[in-house]
């Protein structure tokens, strides 16, 4: 029988990778989207457009325990993947309310409609939920693995950390088929642009091909353990995949500084980041979280999961990408301006 999947935060740099990993594996693919004045498709726009689209999108949103409901019975999926969330630590520090209200209860919310469905047609669907190396945040012990101790730095990680153990709890309480990824930073060209090496990579280029001039940062010297998001959905699928569910990181075990990124990206360009880049205090955070490296031998031992792409073939995936990004931009304006002259 064909098993079907939903995906919340289809729209997202990850939900568009897991969408894609689970057409391939032969799923019927449902993903919620939010009502917008814009599309907000761009990055599964080959999978919802032509004859016969591979992906089902339906409205629907975490603040809406109902319409998150009524979607479960619609769809009857066999696995639900939760990766909806204000994603950004930042913008957490600005809107802590509504970040508590979608990346905490919002779990919360599609664990009562799984609970209920489940119970009322005794079917298992099984639970995916993105926990975050965010939780760690000020560390206290290096690197961090599944048994580390939470202290969070951020509203976004606090909330994290609600649904972390909400999760936990409802597996416990309700023998919920229920696992959480606990995430490192992942990256890859479709990550959002304020992100930092998305910002990075784009600026790079734009800089490169003279679109503009500066860029501007915050803190260079925290460090992160960055990943390639298309590797990471592989491990999302395998926890459900498991007879029993469980926590697990998922991480390279790499560590590199904001600076280290700058410095290969501009490299790969043939620049000297430093000629480039401007601190800008405006992108400071309240709390930072200076260092995370994860540790994943149990998703390497139980999973059989590791990363495939080593960090200098992202960055390179990543300013490839951008660059010609860059290119288009710059062929549009010198198209515009010659037509302007011309008219
Ligand atoms: P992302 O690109 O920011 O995508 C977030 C997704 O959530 C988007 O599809 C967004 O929809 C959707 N969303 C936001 N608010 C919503 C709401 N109220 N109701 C329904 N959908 C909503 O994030 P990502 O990088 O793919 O990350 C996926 C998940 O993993 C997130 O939960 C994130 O917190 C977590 N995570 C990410 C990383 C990482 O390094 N990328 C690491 C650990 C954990 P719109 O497109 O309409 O905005
Ligand atoms: O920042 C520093 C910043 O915003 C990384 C999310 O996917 O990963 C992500 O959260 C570091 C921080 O990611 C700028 O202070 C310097 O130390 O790219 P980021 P994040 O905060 O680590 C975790 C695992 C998630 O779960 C989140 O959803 O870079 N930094 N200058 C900057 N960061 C940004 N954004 N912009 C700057 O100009």
């Amino acid at each position: 029988m064909q098993r079907r999947a939903l995906i919340t935060g289809v729209t997202g740099q990850d939900g568009s990778y897991l969408a894609e990993v689970l057409i391939a594996k032969g799923y019927e693919v449902h993903g919620l989207r939010r009502r917008s004045s814009t599309f907000g498709t761009e990055r599964i726009e080959h999978l919802i457009f032509g004859d016969e689209p591979q992906l089902h999108l339906h409205y629907g949103d975490l603040a809406d325990g109902n319409g998150l409901m009524r979607l479960l019975r619609e769809v009857e999926p066999h696995e639900v993947y939760n990766l909806a969330a204000q994603s950004h630590v930042r913008v957490s520090f600005d809107q802590p309310t509504y970040t508590a209200d979608v990346t905490a209860v919002g779990t919360l919310r599609l664990l009562e409609a799984i609970r209920d469905v489940q119970d009322d047609t005794g079917r298992q669907i099984r639970f995916y939920q993105a926990s975050s190396s965010e939780m760690f945040g000020k560390v206290v012990e290096t690197p961090q693995k599944e048994t580390t101790p939470f202290y969070p730095r951020s509203p976004y990680g606090v909330a994290k950390v609600y649904s972390h153990w909400i999760t936990v709890n409802y597996r416990e309480s309700y023998d919920l088929h229920a696992s959480c990824g606990i995430l490192f930073n992942h990256e890859s060209p479709r990550r959002g642009e304020t992100f930092v090496t998305r910002k990075i990579t784009r600026a790079a280029t734009r800089i490169k091909l003279g679109l503009q001039d500066k860029l501007y940062l915050g803190n260079l010297d925290a460090k992160r353990d960055w990943g390639f998001a298309g590797d990471y959905v592989e491990a999302m699928w395998l926890m459900l995949q498991q007879e029993t569910p469980d926590d697990y990181v998922v991480a390279t075990n790499e560590l590199y500084s904001v600076r280290d990124f700058c410095e290969k990206t501009f490299g790969h360009l043939g620049l000297n980041y430093e000629d480039h880049v401007e601190i800008d205090p405006r992108y400071y955070r309240p709390a930072e979280v200076d260092l995370l490296l994860g540790d994943s031998i149990k998703a390497y031992t139980q999973l059989g999961w590791k990363p495939r792409t080593s960090f200098d073939a992202l960055v390179a995936m990543m300013v490839d990408h951008d660059l010609d990004l860059a290119q288009r931009e710059q062929v549009l304006k010198t198209t515009v301006s010659a037509y302007s002259k011309a008219a």
